[in-house]
């Protein structure tokens, strides 16, 4: 068996590198669309190593508001897969759940019904695990940044988000700018019908600019801050930022 000999990036432009890159992961996932975040420590991702060395693309991709593909609801699947129960115990009532808001000021709690009162979004993303699966789903929910602006506008300067399970053993954390992004929802209802408890119920996040492992399930408290919140699978060794 011979090695294939390694081939030298720089010795490539950087437009044809990106492509390059795009195409093979793409290849790898079956997925259509993909973007790079700031590889910061850690493991890499199966589809992230290759757009290493295009830091400066990704970033002025990201920051030009770009939006994950939608989809039209005929076309979210059928069936739907789950993956990871970390945190959603049995010892849980979603009839007696509040969430817990701490940033700027006291922490506070708000409801679900104040949560169904803010703008509700519909939305039909993919989602993408990093074992390499993705679903369409039919989301409905409220935007973080709706809810931030309502609910906590004197955190919104903060530099991160973080949230965890209300028995705190699955936690996320977000920078800001995705957080805030229109498409990143506080969601209550998948598939035209309530959260079931196995996909969060009763709210969790979706934000289709990341892999799933961002997309917590059963959210008990949302944190705003300025020092980057734990994150459960940056801990066992993952990228931080996990963004497409
Ligand atoms: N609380 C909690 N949320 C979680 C996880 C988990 O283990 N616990 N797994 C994540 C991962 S890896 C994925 S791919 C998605 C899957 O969401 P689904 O089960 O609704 O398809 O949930 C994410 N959110
Ligand atoms: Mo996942």
């Amino acid at each position: 068996m011979t090695t294939p000999p390694i081939q030298n990036p720089g010795a490539r432009t950087r437009r044809a590198f990106l492509t390059m890159g795009v195409s093979a992961a793409a290849a790898y996932g079956g997925w259509s669309w993909l973007r790079s975040r700031t590889p910061e420590g850690g493991v890499e991702w199966p589809l992230r190593g290759v757009l290493r060395g295009n830091e400066k693309v990704a970033e002025a991709y990201f920051s030009d508001g770009h939006l994950a593909p939608t989809f039209a609801i005929s076309q979210a699947d059928a069936s739907v897969r789950k993956n990871g129960d970390v945190g959603l115990g049995d010892d849980f009532d979603a009839q007696q759940w509040v969430l817990n808001v701490q940033g700027a000021g006291e922490p506070f709690q708000v409801t679900m019904a104040q949560i169904r009162a803010l703008p509700k979004v519909e939305q039909v993303t993919q989602l993408n695990c990093i074992e390499g699966w993705t679903v369409v789903v039919h989301w409905a929910g409220a935007r973080l940044a709706d809810f931030t602006a309502k609910y906590a506008p004197q955190s919104r300067g903060a530099r991160f988000v973080g949230m965890q399970t209300p028995d705190q053993q699955y936690f996320v954390g977000l920078d800001m700018a995705s957080a805030l992004h229109p498409q990143t929802l506080l969601c209550y209802e998948m598939n035209g019908a309530d959260l079931t408890s196995d996909h969060g119920a009763p709210l969790r996040l979706v934000i289709p600019v990341k892999y799933g492992v961002k997309n917590i399930k059963r959210i008990g408290t949302i944190a705003y801050t300025n020092d980057r919140p734990e994150d459960y699978w940056a801990n066992e060794g993952y990228d931080w930022y996990a963004g497409l």
